[in-house]
């Protein structure tokens, strides 16, 4: 980094010295030189993808699995605007990702007429992405753009939210002033503070409580994954020994072997050990929760919230005290200084499936999958789960990542999509081989971007669920063929772009053929094909719930 240096190089240099690696991308005219930029040597590693959505969803992935910020980088307008799903759904899950776009430079907005990609005004696709990040800016003034482009990075790391930079096209090369607390700063950066005196008295107030308590429960939820403290959330619960789940959204959150561990609760809909256990806890502990349906099965807070403690978005409530300025971080950390009553439960790990097959010739049900899937990952290291939207989210709480293995799924905005493209990038990120879990529509959405996969030496397993469509609402639809999407081959796709393909349709062949997987250096499509009315024991508890829900009052 330099004193003064063209606006393009120094993005480089700032996203280096942050500690970013990658930059995932499309060019367009609006970009082009912006991009080259990026990828020129001692520059960023690029990595191209056929379609935004997958090139959003892979930086997504990235960020998720890594921990660091994912970078994009696309065109103005339609590049853009292509990439705005991905990009709302790291809004809403709070995945750290920075929007790069490029965008119309001062001559041809002085034009007057309209500038090819421009949807309604010139300003439309900044205005579109004000509404999905906590912070966005143009960058229009040469003096103030260094300083503009750390205040957006320094805020999308603090809050773990998207943030957005349009950079007109005839800023690339303006040669700017880079303030000197830039160039003397380490890269590092913060998380917000809180203030001391009040996590003192939230900590104190917490600890007296959980010390009285006879059935305590913990919960841990996204936002203690994002702001880094799974290794002292770990800490606190082995000594505070209650119990622990985590929502639908943070599975993975905390290690699904640990003998703390209950499983992933939904509030009625959990399995019903774990929903009977948290009814009867005498205070919830939830460190970082979003409240959501999915999480809470659309009903109020499981607990009465005399029960319970919550920290989220920068606060914890405590029963009705509410603490503001306490940051999360400052929260666990504290307790860990606290005096905490050590409780000692014997803890049961609980899921919703029913007991394994016993017959391996049998034609293939959900539940044998998911059987087949914890007996393959039981004896193995290194491997990262991705389960798309449809019913593999919902049939994914039920597989059990041992060993440090970890698990992403868009738990909450739940956008069909994500799978193979997110695998991609967490791939990329972390080296662990990722295995989808992907319904055949959701596939047909974004799984072609497998065939990108042997460009850059990645090679997931992606279990394709072929049930001939979008099953999901199987139970709710009087006309099936509604759903129905048109049959691909997908085995021998898989081959055609450079993997390998396998096809199954009973136990023993789907075993087989994830042992065969797991001897393969290229990526692998097992396609699995299922009856169209089978769907995984939670989908078909959440289904019947949102369909009750979905009824509306026949007017008088
Ligand atoms: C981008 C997007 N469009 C639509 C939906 C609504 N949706 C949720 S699940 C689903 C069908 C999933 O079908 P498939 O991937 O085949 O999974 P299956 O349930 O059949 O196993 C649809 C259309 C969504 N979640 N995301
Ligand atoms: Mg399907």
């Amino acid at each position: 980094m330099r004193p003064v240096m063209p606006l393009g190089d120094f993005l480089v240099a700032y996203l280096r010295k942050i500690g970013v690696t990658h930059l995932f991308g499309i060019p367009g005219d609006l970009v082009i030189r912006l991009f080259l930029r990026f990828g020129k040597r001692h520059g960023l590693k690029i990595v191209t993808l056929s379609h935004e959505p997958g090139v959003g969803f892979a930086a997504d992935g990235y960020a998720r699995a890594t921990g660091r910020i994912g970078v994009v980088c696309v065109t103005y307008g339609a590049g853009g605007h292509n990439m705005v799903n991905p990009v709302a759904g790291s809004f809403s899950e709070r995945v750290p990702v920075l929007v790069i776009s490029g965008g119309p430079g001062d001559e041809e907005r002085k034009l007057g007429t309209l500038i090819h990609h421009q949807a309604k005004e010139v300003e439309s696709q900044f205005r579109i992405y004000q509404e999905l990040t906590c912070a966005a800016r143009v960058l229009d003034d040469a003096h103030t753009a260094a300083a503009t482009v750390d205040e957006v990075v320094r805020t999308v790391w603090r809050e773990q939210q998207p943030g957005y930079l349009e950079i007109r096209r005839d800023m690339v090369e303006r040669r700017i002033p880079v303030p000197r607390d830039i160039l003397a700063w380490d890269g590092t950066l913060h998380f917000r503070r809180s203030d001391e005196r009040k996590v003192a008295e939230a900590v104190r107030d917490t600890a007296a409580r959980f010390n009285a308590a006879r059935r305590p429960f913990t919960m841990v939820g996204i936002e203690a994954f994002r702001f880094k403290l799974q290794r002292e959330v770990r800490t606190l619960a082995e000594r505070m020994g209650a119990p622990v789940a985590t929502t639908v959204l943070s599975k993975g959150a905390f290690p699904m072997d640990h003998p703390l561990y209950m499983g992933v609760h939904m509030g009625k809909l959990s399995p019903p050990a774990l929903a009977r256990r948290v009814e009867r806890a005498d205070l919830v502990l939830d460190l970082g929760a979003l409240p959501t349906d999915m999480d809470r099965s659309s009903r109020p807070p499981v607990a009465a919230r005399e029960r319970e403690i919550w920290a989220v978005g920068g606060r914890v409530d405590v029963s009705h005290h509410t603490y503001t300025d306490v940051h999360i971080r400052d929260f666990v950390r504290g307790l860990l200084g606290a005096r905490l009553r050590r409780h000692r439960e014997r803890v049961r790990y609980c899921d919703n499936l029913p007991p394994p097959p016993r017959v391996l010739t049998r034609a293939l049900q959900v539940t044998d999958v998911l059987h087949e899937v914890n007996r393959f990952l039981g004896g193995r290291r290194g491997y990262l789960v991705v389960a798309e939207s449809g019913d593999m989210l919902f049939a994914g709480l039920d597989v059990r990542v041992a060993r440090g293995g970890g698990y992403l799924a868009q738990g909450y905005y739940a956008s069909m999509g994500f799978g193979v493209p997110g695998a991609l990038g967490a791939q990329i990120g972390t080296g662990a081989r990722p295995l989808v879990l992907s319904g055949d529509g959701a596939f047909q959405m974004t799984g072609p971007e497998i065939a990108q996969a042997p460009r850059y030496g990645l090679n997931p397993i992606v279990l394709v669920i072929n049930n001939g469509g979008w099953q999901i609402f199987r139970p709710v639809v009087s006309r099936p063929e509604l759903l129905d999407i048109p049959p691909w081959p997908y085995a021998r796709l898989a081959e055609d772009w450079g993997g390998l393909g396998l096809r199954v349709s009973r136990v023993d062949e789907l075993r087989a053929a994830l042992a065969e997987a797991a001897r393969t250096r290229s990526f692998v499509v097992i396609e699995a094909l299922l009856r169209p009315d089978d769907l995984s024991p939670v989908s078909r508890k959440y289904i019947a719930a949102s369909a009750r829900r979905g009824r509306t009052r026949r007017a008088r």
